[in-house]
Formats: C-alpha cells, sequence, structure tokens
C-alpha cells in the first residue's frame, strides 16, 4: 500500500477523503497538526495557504510514497504553481473532491493539476464514495523497492525511481 500524502486548502475535502478511503462515516474533524504515522499524511489547509507553512509540506511529503493535491470541483481559484512535481521525489496526483458541487468546473480542476505535472488525476465523491474505488487500486500497489545500484542506473538514464524502464 502506498503511503499518501494530501496537501490543499481547507475546506478541500483532504481528511474527508481519508475518512472515504478507510471507509468511515464522514464526520467533521478541522485539521489542526500533522501526523505521519498513519497509512495517510493529512496536513491543514492553512499550509498550503500561506507562504511560511508551505516548506513543512515540502518536508512532510518526504515522509510518504506518493503526493495528492486536494481540490474541490468548486474552488475558485489555484494555490499551486506549474511544475512543482520538479521539487517533489515522489509520483505527483491530483484528486479532485466534491465532484457533487453544483459549482464544479471539473475541466478547470483537471489544467490546473495537469500544468502543476499530476500524473494521474482521480475524481472522487466523499459522500457517496464514488471514484474512491479507482484511488484504493491505485493506492494498493507499492511502489518497487530499488537498490542504490538500481536507483543510480535509473538516473543515468533521465529516468526517475518509478518510472518504467524504455521498450
Ligand atoms: N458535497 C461534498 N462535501 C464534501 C466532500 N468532501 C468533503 N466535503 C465536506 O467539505 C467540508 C470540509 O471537508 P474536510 O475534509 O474537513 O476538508 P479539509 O481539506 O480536511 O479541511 P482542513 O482540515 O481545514 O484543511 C466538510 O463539511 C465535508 O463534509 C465531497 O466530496 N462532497
Ligand atoms: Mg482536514
Amino acid at each position: 500500500m502506498k503511503k499518501l500524502f494530501l496537501m490543499g486548502r481547507s475546506e478541500a475535502g483532504k481528511t474527508s477523503l481519508i475518512q472515504a478511503l478507510k471507509g468511515e462515516d464522514l464526520h467533521y474533524i478541522k485539521t489542526q497538526y500533522t501526523n505521519t504515522s498513519d497509512d495517510a499524511i493529512d496536513t491543514p489547509g492553512e499550509y498550503a495557504e500561506s507562504k511560511y507553512f508551505s516548506l513543512g509540506l515540502a518536508c512532510f511529503s518526504f515522509e510518504s510514497d506518493v503526493v495528492g493535491i486536494v481540490q474541490a470541483a468548486d474552488e475558485p481559484f489555484n494555490l499551486f504553481g506549474a511544475s512543482i512535481h520538479t521539487f517533489i521525489q515522489r509520483p505527483l496526483i491530483g484528486i479532485i473532491t466534491k465532484t457533487d458541487s453544483s459549482a464544479a468546473n471539473i475541466p478547470m480542476i483537471r489544467q490546473w493539476m495537469e500544468n502543476t505535472g499530476c500524473e494521474r488525476i482521480f475524481e472522487v465523491n466523499n459522500v457517496t464514495r464514488e471514484g474512491i474505488d479507482e484511488l484504493l487500486e491505485y493506492l494498493k500497489e507499492d511502489l518497487p523497492r530499488l537498490s542504490l545500484k538500481e536507483a543510480m542506473k535509473k538516473q543515468a538514464l533521465g529516468l526517475r525511481e518509478w518510472d518504467p524502464y524504455p521498450l
């Protein structure tokens, strides 16, 4: 199982997503701090919203196997710059929540996520659990563990650790 790190603005639905992934009923808990010992690493939205705390996101992401940007389908603006995947040494995925919102603009959020370099984009509704199984399926598979030699070989080929070798 990949350990998932989540970042996104407050109210984006990160904590609800973790509850949906665990099969729990949604119950509102404001995230106040970051706990890295769980299967998923939840962060307070304020970390993504403040330049003073955002460095913490980069540090916590090193504890994970995959970094997830969470954006609600009805978010009015984007917090994440283009190509941020270039300094995250982990696969970067996008998770669009609140697909049930009457103000949803999924194509726009997908565009933002593609611009940041998300290699996979998932659409979920945390309330009905629509789309959760697809995300679970992706998380189920562990990332390959490489020896130093294998990692060096991949680097020499210009590949990231999780990229497959070209045919
Ligand atoms: N309709 C709908 N509501 C959702 C969905 N996901 C989350 N919510 C609601 O959105 C609100 C905020 O959700 P949270 O999961 O607490 O958001 P968060 O990103 O963890 O927020 P912070 O802890 O402040 O960073 C809650 O009232 C949730 O019930 C969804 O997919 N659909
Ligand atoms: Mg939260």
